[in-house]
């Protein structure tokens, strides 16, 4: 569509990437979401060792959303035999560690084997992993420092469950951070009134979907404030309208991740929206609200 956009040092094919944890876990879902028009995609995330995830259930469907508990599963450094059949495409491998030693070691599996890494300090339902890191700017710059250090782009997820996300913000960018991505999941829960106690396995999870869409444009806008590096936008984008307006909030670029479940076409088809005739130009309306 638009030709190649390059986003915090990565060169996506368009504006629109795959969000992590969406059929992120294999080379050939991945390979899929790409044909189907994505300008990049980001993987399931990554950790230090494997992870069966959380009992179930672990995903619900709500109003609006989609809860889900997945508890990380993974299978640890055996996925770079996924990103075999993917050299030279725009892949970004999501990564986690509960230190940033784990992080460096993790990052450094994938360094060079990938695009570029999205640091995920931002799981909201993660015991010593994601949002416990993501909501203390000293070890979010610690974090990123040790996974940024193999020189490659490296973007840093992050969390809307903060008061201060903006700062949270400006710590990546000063650990070496080449762009942030704003929102992982809202925390959340739901009860079953039929049977007296949570429905989701693990008690806790995380909202996705359209019902976040507004907070995800409050972070974007937040963010775009305090840091000068790109700010990638995510959380409920399902039409070419949201992206406009995150795009006006600050985003250089978006994540889509529960819109896919509905329609693993989704891209081409908000692609063609946003690059069509009555379509915008992008760059021309990044941080435009801010005036
Ligand atoms: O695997 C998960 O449960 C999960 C992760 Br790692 C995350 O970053 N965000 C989320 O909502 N779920």
């Amino acid at each position: 569509y638009p030709g190649p956009v390059e986003v915090g040092g990565i060169r996506l094919r368009n504006h629109l990437l795959l969000a992590a944890g969406i059929l992120g876990t294999t080379g050939a879902s991945l390979a899929r979401i790409l044909a189907s028009g994505a300008g990049g995609v980001v993987t399931k995330s990554i950790g230090p060792s494997p992870k069966e995830g959380h009992p179930g259930p672990c995903l619900i469907v709500v109003d609006g959303g989609i809860i889900n508990a997945m508890g990380l599963p993974n299978p640890s450094a055996a996925f770079t035999e996924e990103l075999a059949a993917l050299q030279g495409e725009p892949v970004v491998v999501s990564i986690f560690g509960g230190t940033p030693e784990e992080f460096r070691t993790v990052a450094g599996w994938f360094a060079g084997r990938a695009s570029g890494l999205e640091l995920n300090l931002s799981c909201p339902h993660a015991e010593g992993y994601g949002a416990a890191i993501g909501s203390d700017p000293a070890l979010v710059e610690e974090c990123t420092r040790a996974a940024a250090s193999y020189g490659v782009p490296t973007w840093v997820k992050l969390t809307p469950n903060v008061a201060n996300i903006g700062e949270i913000g400006a710590a990546a960018e000063r650990g070496g951070a080449t762009a942030v991505v704003a929102v992982n999941t809202v925390k959340a829960m739901r009860i079953s009134t039929a049977l007296r106690r949570p429905v989701l396995g693990n008690r806790f999870g995380g909202l996705s979907g359209k019902a976040i869409f507004p907070v995800a444009v409050r972070c974007v806008y937040d963010l775009y404030e305090a840091c000068s590096i790109p700010v990638i936008g995510c959380g409920g984008i399902s039409t070419a309208d949201n992206v406009v307006e995150l795009m006006m909030a600050g985003a250089s670029a978006v994540e889509i991740g529960s819109a896919v479940i509905d329609d693993i076409d989704v891209f081409s088809a908000i692609a063609k929206d946003l690059y069509g005739p009555d379509g915008v130009d992008a760059q021309e309306i990044v941080g435009c609200a801010h005036a």
